[in-house]
Formats: structure tokens, C-alpha cells, sequence
């Protein structure tokens, strides 16, 4: 049996702490409540978004792995890329389809799952190597919004931000993380980048809001995480679950709504919260993109869209883009 894998970690848990802190800090006593998103991501909540993607009504993950089989032929012989890396990797259910296709390509040779969540990196790295007994498989704990230079600089790399992630920014972040991947990519690799796409609005609240409340439950995860984490109070059950499409930014908010007035206490921070009765915490945005405008966002990056393909629905996309 081969060596088990290493996990490279840049988010000792200093790090983390101090960057909960911080958000919670900053978007808690904000005019307008809001949390980042990385933080539903414990191990609960990487369960309950596992649980998500097998929704009915969560139709991206299942568009994106219908493109993903049909294409990813198409895509390693473009990419020519030996090594993966993966942002935001997750369960890395889907990357399965990219390795087999760099395998057959005869090109694959290492994979860098990258993740904020230490134990899901980790089951995910020992699966894959059970699958891909010679792959080089370099798991790195970080957060890519940060960390992007740090990557593995090994052979000729194809970075893919698969399953919509990156909607989870705001359009001037977005620029930023796409001038910092272009620096941290070298001529001739690649970007594998898969996005959501603006359609109905009421399908889209649908996916936000699934009727069996597994959503709702992954929402109220980020109250948990910051009682467990922060030593805090919240009741998750005193939280409504929305979810709400903005026609103006075109992109899904969630929000947390009080259902009374409330006062939470977060002990490690020595803060009082005060909620209003039906006050509303954002703990997400998942931005929806059209195809002219994601090419418009890597082009200014500096990064050239060589590939593109959508589901047979339009409903979602990936694209291939060079640096
Ligand atoms: C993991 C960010 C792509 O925005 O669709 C799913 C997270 N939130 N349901 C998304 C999510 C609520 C998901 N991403």
C-alpha cells in the first residue's frame, strides 16, 4: 500500500480563528448583517451540501457533471495539462470524470485538491488515491482567495473553480481572484472555470429553496459553526431560511431572518448582537453569469477563453480559458 497522503496546510487553525473572527467581527456588526460563505463548510455542512446536489430541484451540479462527461475528453487534450488543481475541491466528486480523461490522454500525473475544510480534503485525497494508486496527490488546506501563489508550482497545471463557486463573489472580488490566478499561472496552463447561468427566476429560488429544507438547514450551519467555534448563542431555530433572486445584480441572495427581537451573545468576542424582529443576516450571493460576460471577466484578466460549452438546456457553462 502506498504512503498516506500528506495534507499541506496553510490554514493552521491561528489562521482560521482569526479570519472567523474577523468576519464575524466585521459582518455582524455591520449596518447590513452579513457573513462570507466559506463558513457553512464544517464538516455538517459539507455533508448538507453533499445532500444539496442530489436535490431535486439543484439542477447545477448535475448539468455541470452532464457537460463535464461528455467533455472532459475535449478538455484534457486542450489543457495538455499534467497536473490538476482543484479550488474549492469539496468532495471531489466530479474531478473523478477530469482525471480519467488526463489519464487516457496519458498526460495526468499529479492532482492538488485545494480546500478550506481539513477532513473533507482529507477523505477525498485517501479515495482518490485508492482510484488513481500512481497519481501525485497533493491536498493543500487553504483558502484560495488568499493562497493562490502558495499553490503547487509542479508541471504544466490546469486549475479548475468547478460547481459555481466562484459566484459566491462580488464582481470586484471576482476581478481581483482572476488577476491574482492569472499571475499565479504560467503561459501555456490553463483554467477550467464552471458558472451558473442566469435562467428563470423562479427555478432558481426553487434550488435555494428546496421544499424538503435540506437549504435551510445548510443555512442555519453557519449559526452553528460560530456557537461551536466563538462560544456563541444563536438559536438556528429563531432563523428563517431565504432565498431571493436579484434581477438587478443577477445573483441569489440567502438571507437569515430573525422571526423575534434577539439578543446573541459571542463569548470568545465579547460582543452582544442585537436582531430585530424579521431582520435579516446574508450569509450568500451565488452570482448567475451569461456566457459574453464571463468571457469579458477572464479576458480582462488577461485570460483567453478557448473552450466553451453549456447543457443541452442552457443551463449551465464551462469554459476553458489559457493563460
Ligand atoms: C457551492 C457556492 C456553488 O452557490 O450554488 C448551494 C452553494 N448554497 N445551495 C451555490 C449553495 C445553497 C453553491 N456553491
Amino acid at each position: 500500500s502506498r504512503t498516506p497522503v500528506k495534507v499541506i496546510n496553510h490554514l493552521d487553525r491561528d489562521h482560521l480563528r482569526q479570519a472567523l473572527e474577523h468576519d464575524v467581527t466585521t459582518g455582524l456588526t455591520a449596518a447590513s448583517k452579513w457573513l462570507p460563505p466559506k463558513w457553512f463548510y464544517d464538516r455538517t455542512g459539507s455533508e448538507l451540501f453533499s445532500r444539496i446536489t442530489r436535490l431535486r430541484e439543484y439542477y447545477p451540479t448535475r448539468r455541470e457533471l452532464s457537460i463535464l462527461r461528455q467533455r472532459s475528453g475535449e478538455l484534457a487534450a486542450a489543457s495538455a495539462a499534467d497536473t490538476l488543481v482543484e479550488l474549492g475541491s469539496g468532495t471531489s466528486e466530479k474531478t473523478v470524470l477530469l482525471l480519467e480523461a488526463l489519464k487516457s490522454a496519458g498526460t495526468l500525473h499529479g492532482y492538488t485538491p485545494v480546500d478550506v475544510d481539513a477532513v473533507t480534503l482529507e477523505s477525498a485525497a485517501r479515495r482518490l488515491s485508492v482510484t488513481f494508486p500512481l497519481l501525485d496527490i497533493r491536498p493543500v488546506c487553504a483558502d484560495f482567495e488568499c493562497h493562490l501563489s502558495r499553490l503547487p508550482q509542479n508541471g504544466r497545471r490546469m486549475v479548475a473553480f468547478l460547481g459555481g463557486t466562484i459566484g459566491n463573489m462580488e464582481p470586484a472580488s471576482r476581478a481581483v481572484f482572476l488577476k491574482e490566478l492569472h499571475a499565479a499561472l504560467r503561459p501555456g496552463e490553463s483554467f477550467l472555470l464552471g458558472a451558473d447561468l442566469v435562467k428563470d427566476p423562479a427555478r432558481l429560488v426553487a434550488a435555494y429553496d428546496d421544499a424538503e429544507g435540506v437549504t435551510a438547514e445548510f443555512n442555519r450551519n453557519v449559526l452553528r459553526v460560530i456557537n461551536r467555534e466563538l462560544r456563541a448563542d444563536f438559536e438556528p431555530e429563531a432563523f428563517t431560511h431565504v432565498a431571493v433572486y436579484d434581477e438587478r445584480h443577477e445573483w441569489i441572495e440567502m438571507r437569515l431572518r430573525a422571526t423575534r427581537r434577539m439578543r446573541v451573545w459571542v463569548d470568545a468576542l465579547g460582543l452582544a448582537v442585537h436582531f430585530a424582529e424579521g431582520e435579516e443576516l446574508r450569509t450568500e450571493i451565488s452570482a448567475k453569469f451569461r456566457l459574453e460576460g464571463l468571457r469579458a471577466e477572464l479576458q480582462a484578466a488577461g485570460l483567453r477563453v478557448r473552450r466553451h460549452y453549456t447543457d443541452p438546456d442552457g443551463d449551465f457553462a464551462l469554459l476553458l480559458a489559457a493563460r
